[in-house]
């Protein structure tokens, strides 16, 4: 499977920089690099140009000393160095990464955080070992209800409510989705260790949640008897839904149905009566991305644009649309939305209960005709 598109991404890391040619700069230090999304042109994210969102410095781990505790309530605890690991059964498996935070920058008015565009999102080939082993070698007790991940980097994060001293990063994910098949452990992205930045030389990938889900430096899995509420799980990537009326606190969790335009890009300049193709991709979380429509007049009439991929679980499709473009000059809004195996499409609007993330309404590209 995807051997072309394998060796692609390999031969593109060969001999290169960790980042590629037209990564954007969100922030420096903590790294945090956006993808230029008018530049996908395949399925495979090479290495060197996907987006990193990282909290807190890179922690610098080695492959020798590396260990992975397994404990909490559990039977067995294990501890497990990296060629331990290694030698458990894997599987590899693309999937498609999302920052829930991606997209931000086009909320009116601006709101708080790093101003993704469009480029906090990319498709990798994950190697791992089924987290469901693991967590079966050792044993879950009767009681344990949720999983949680801990990476080996930690800071102070400076949104309030401020959490008293250093936190490391960690996440939670409840037993259901602990247990399915497509949680990985992984050691390989598109074939090659994890570079430092992405989680070397292990991190969690949980695939149809957004990014945050997916801890990076993994060291620690922990069960634990009552529902996780640290910091990332609560105060951030975090959002209101309602209870019987009441609104609730919830944690971020299943990617919502997207799709994005590569090209044209923001402000492209595009001839009058020429024949363009617009391009871009599409992803959801547990179902299936089934059409993909284009509005090229302010999302007025939307149109079928055909697929460049075939569906698989937990990875997006590139689609790709003929746009005969008008004689009459001006600046055109063009925009795409995705329709899943149901029926159901993108909402009209961001939700304000959503806060600064889940930003899936159709986003506005504006053109130039001339
Ligand atoms: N340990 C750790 N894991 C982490 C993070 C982090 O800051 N620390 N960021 C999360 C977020 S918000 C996202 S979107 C993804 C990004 O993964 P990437 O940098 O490999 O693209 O990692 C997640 N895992
Ligand atoms: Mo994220």
């Amino acid at each position: 499977m995807l051997t072309t598109e394998r060796q692609k991404v390999t031969t593109a890391i060969a001999g290169a920089a960790p980042f590629g040619a037209g990564m954007i700069i969100r922030q420096k230090e903590p790294v945090n690099f956006e993808f230029p999304f008018e530049k996908l042109d395949s399925f495979l994210t090479p290495n060197e140009l996907f987006y990193i969102r990282s909290h807190f410095k890179a922690p610098e781990l080695s492959a020798d000393s590396f260990q992975l505790k397994v404990h909490g309530a559990v039977a067995k605890p294990l501890t497990l160095n990296y060629q331990q690991l290694r030698q458990l059964p894997s599987e590899t498996r693309a999937v498609t990464l999302e920052c829930a935070g991606n997209s931000r920058v086009f909320l009116v008015p601006q709101v708080e955080g790093a101003q993704w565009a469009l480029g906090a999102v990319g498709t990798a080939e994950w190697t791992g070992v089924p987290l469901r082993i693991l967590l079966e070698q050792a044993g879950l007790t009767e009681n344990a209800c949720e999983i949680v991940f801990e990476g080996a980097d930690h800071g102070a994060p400076k949104e309030k409510p401020i959490p008293p001293g250093m936190v490391s990063y960690a996440r939670s994910l409840p037993l259901k989705k602990a247990l399915s098949p497509e949680v990985l452990v992984a050691y390989q992205m598109n074939g090659q260790e994890i570079p430092e930045h992405h989680g070397f030389p292990v991190r969690l990938i949980v695939p149809g949640h957004y990014g945050m889900a997916s801890v990076k430096w993994l060291t620690s899995i922990y069960a634990v008897t009552e529902s996780f509420a640290g910091y990332w799980q609560t105060s951030d990537y975090a959002y209101w839904d309602y209870l019987d009326g009441k609104p609730v606190r919830r944690p971020l969790s299943e990617v919502r149905l997207k799709a994005q335009i590569a090209r044209p890009s923001m402000y492209e300049v595009i001839p009058a009566g020429s024949e363009y193709l617009v391009s871009g991709a599409a992803w959801c979380g547990e179902g299936e991305v089934a059409g993909v429509e284009l509005s090229t007049e302010g999302r007025e009439h939307w149109t079928d644009a055909e697929f460049l991929d075939s569906a698989q679980p937990y990875a997006w499709r590139r689609w790709q649309f003929l746009w005969h473009v008008p004689q009459r000059a001006g600046q055109y809004t063009l925009a795409a939305r995705a329709k899943d195996a149901d029926g159901k499409t993108q909402p009209d609007e961001h939700d304000p209960n959503h806060g600064t993330y889940m930003i899936n309404f159709p986003l506005p590209i504006d053109v130039i005709v001339r």
